[in-house]
C-alpha cells in the first residue's frame, strides 16, 4: 500500500522566479521586478524601503530569471522527460492586465500561457496554476496603495474572471493567492505593501489580508459558475508551530503562533473569521472593512482543497530563551530548535515535522490535500565534467516523501499530489541567488546574471523520474 492512483507528482515554479523576459510581450511593470539582489533586498521585501522602479547600482534578479519565457518547451519537455503529471506555475498578473486596471486583457500575455498550457497537455501533464505568486503591477501600487486598497478585489474579479474563461477546459486546478500567510511576514511581495513612517503596519497587513481573502472567495465562486469542473485551492505557508518546551506558556505560545498562520485558512476553508482572530483584531481596534456582502461570499464560497508549502517547522518559547537562536526558515521568525539539522541557509529540516504538518491541517479542514512546495535550497558544485551530484537533495526528498506516504498509508490522509520547489534551478525569492538551487534541472547562471542559461540534467533527475514512474514505491 502506497500512494493512491492518479497521484500528481510533478514541481513547481513562480513567474518572476524564473520567466525573465519582463519587458516583452507587453508585459507591465510588477512589484516583484523591482526588488534587488543584495542588501536592500530584505527593506524592500518587507516594504520598509520604497523601490517601485529600477535604481541605479543594483542588480535586478527578476528581469531575466532562467528565461524560462523563451525555453519554456524545452523546460516543459525535461519535466515530462522526468514523468510529471503536474506542473505548477503562476501568472504574471502585469503579462495579462500591464496595469491591472486596464479596461481589457493583453492578448500577447493570455496567449503565451495558453500555448504554455498546450505544450504541458500535449505532454500529458496536468497544469496548477497560481493566480498571484508574490506578484502585483506596480500601478496598483503607486495608484492605489496595493492590497490595502478594495479596488484590488475588482481588479482581481476581472483577472479570474479573463483566466477562467479562456482556459476553461486546459487548467482545471487553480491556487488563489501563493503562500497568503506571507503578506504578514514579506508584506510588499504577499500583497504590494509599501508602509509611511509611523503607520500601523499590522493593522495595514490585516486589512490587505481581508482584501485577498473576500478576492480569493470570489475566485472561487467565479470559477464554479465558469466551469464546475475546476477546483480552487488556497496555499499555505506551512509548518507546525512547536513549543520550546513542555511549559504550559511555552506551549501557549506556540498554540498562538498556529492560530496567527490557520487565520488564513480557516477564513478560506470555514467560510468566516474564527472566533480567535476576531478578538485578536479587537484587542487591537483593527477594523478590517467587513461588510455584509464579505460575509456572504466568504461563507458561501470555501476553497474545494488546501495546498500547502512545507519546508520546515518552527519553535516558540513565552520567553526569550539566553543562549537559544533564532529564526526558523521561510521568512518565519521563532527559536531555533536544538533537536532538527538546518540547511546551509538555517532552514530546519524535519520530516516527521511534514508527517506532523500535514495531519494538522487535515485534522482541521478535513478536505483533500495538496504539497505544492517542499525542497532543500543547495549550493550545487558541478564535478569537472559538468555533471552534477546532489544526493543531499535526493537524501532530502526521500525522507520527506516517506514522512508523505506515511501520513496518507499510516494516518490515512487524503493527498492529491506533491509538487517540488523549483524542478529546475531559478531565482530565490528569500536571497534573489540563483546559488541557492532546487531544481533536478541545473541552470547555467551565477548570482550577478552570468552564465550561458544552459539546462543539464543533475543526479536528482533520474532519481525523481524513478520515483515517479514507481509510484513512490522505489525511492
Ligand atoms: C516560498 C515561496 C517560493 C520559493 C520558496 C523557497 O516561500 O513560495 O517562491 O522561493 O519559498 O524560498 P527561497 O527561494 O527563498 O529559498
Amino acid at each position: 500500500m502506497g500512494f493512491p492512483n492518479g497521484f500528481l507528482w510533478g514541481g513547481a515554479t513562480a513567474a518572476n522566479q524564473c520567466e525573465g523576459a519582463y519587458n516583452e510581450g507587453g508585459r507591465g511593470l510588477a512589484n516583484v521586478d523591482v526588488i534587488p539582489h543584495g542588501e536592500a533586498r530584505w527593506a524592500v521585501m518587507v516594504g520598509e524601503r520604497k523601490m517601485l522602479d529600477f535604481e541605479d547600482g543594483y542588480y535586478y534578479p527578476a528581469q531575466q530569471a532562467i528565461d524560462m519565457y523563451h525555453h519554456y518547451k524545452e523546460d516543459i519537455a525535461l519535466f515530462a522527460e522526468m514523468g510529471f503529471k503536474t506542473y505548477r506555475l503562476s501568472i504574471g498578473w502585469s503579462r495579462i492586465f500591464p496595469n491591472g486596471d486596464d479596461a481589457e486583457p493583453n492578448e500577447e500575455g493570455l496567449a503565451f500561457y495558453e500555448d504554455l498550457f498546450r505544450e504541458c497537455k500535449k505532454h500529458g501533464i496536468e497544469p496548477l496554476v497560481t493566480i498571484t505568486h508574490f506578484d502585483c503591477p506596480i500601478h496598483l501600487i503607486k495608484e492605489y496603495g496595493g492590497w490595502r486598497n478594495r479596488r484590488l478585489i475588482d481588479f482581481y474579479k476581472n483577472l479570474v474572471t479573463v483566466l477562467f474563461t479562456r482556459y476553461k477546459g486546459l487548467v482545471r486546478y487553480w491556487l488563489t493567492f501563493n503562500e497568503i500567510n506571507m503578506i504578514l511576514h514579506l508584506p510588499f511581495m504577499g500583497a504590494g505593501l509599501v508602509f509611511e513612517e509611523g503607520e500601523d503596519r499590522e493593522a495595514v497587513e490585516y486589512l490587505a489580508a481581508h482584501n485577498e481573502l473576500v478576492a480569493s472567495a470570489w475566485a472561487t465562486k467565479i470559477a464554479h459558475e465558469i466551469d464546475p469542473d475546476m477546483m480552487v485551492g488556497c496555499m499555505l505557508a506551512a509548518g507546525t508551530c512547536y513549543p520550546y518546551s513542555c511549559k504550559p506558556a511555552d506551549v501557549r505560545r506556540a498554540q498562538e503562533s498556529n492560530q496567527q498562520n490557520y487565520f488564513f485558512v480557516d477564513v478560506q476553508s470555514r467560510g468566516y473569521y474564527p472566533a480567535y482572530a476576531k478578538k485578536f483584531l479587537e484587542r487591537r481596534g483593527i477594523d478590517v472593512g467587513m461588510t455584509a456582502e464579505d460575509e456572504k461570499i466568504l461563507a458561501e464560497n470555501t476553497v474545494d482543497f488546501i495546498s500547502f508549502s512545507y519546508y520546515n517547522t518552527r519553535c516558540a518559547a513565552a520567553e526569550p530563551q539566553e543562549g537559544a537562536e533564532t529564526g526558523a526558515g521561510n521568512a518565519f521568525e521563532g527559536v531555533v530548535n536544538p533537536y532538527i539539522e538546518k540547511s546551509e541557509w538555517g532552514w530546519g529540516i524535519d520530516p516527521l515535522g511534514f508527517r506532523i504538518t500535514i495531519n494538522d491541517l487535515y485534522d482541521r479542514y478535513q478536505k483533500p490535500l495538496f504539497v505544492v512546495e517542499n525542497g532543500l535550497g543547495a549550493k550545487d558544485e558541478p564535478n569537472a565534467d559538468g555533471s552534477i551530484d546532489d544526493d543531499y537533495r535526493i537524501d532530502f526528498l526521500r525522507r520527506h516523501i516517506e514522512a508523505m506516504r506515511d501520513a496518507i498509508t499510516e494516518d490515512g490522509v487524503e493527498m492529491l499530489g506533491y509538487t517540488t520547489w523549483g524542478p529546475i534551478d531559478l531565482v530565490s525569492a528569500s536571497t534573489g541567488e540563483m546559488s541557492k538551487r532546487y531544481g533536478f534541472i541545473y541552470v547555467d547562471r551565477d548570482d550577478a546574471g552570468n552564465g550561458t542559461l544552459e539546462r543539464r540534467r543533475k543526479k536528482s533527475f533520474g532519481w525523481y523520474k524513478k520515483v515517479i514512474a514507481t509510484n513512490g514505491e522505489d525511492l
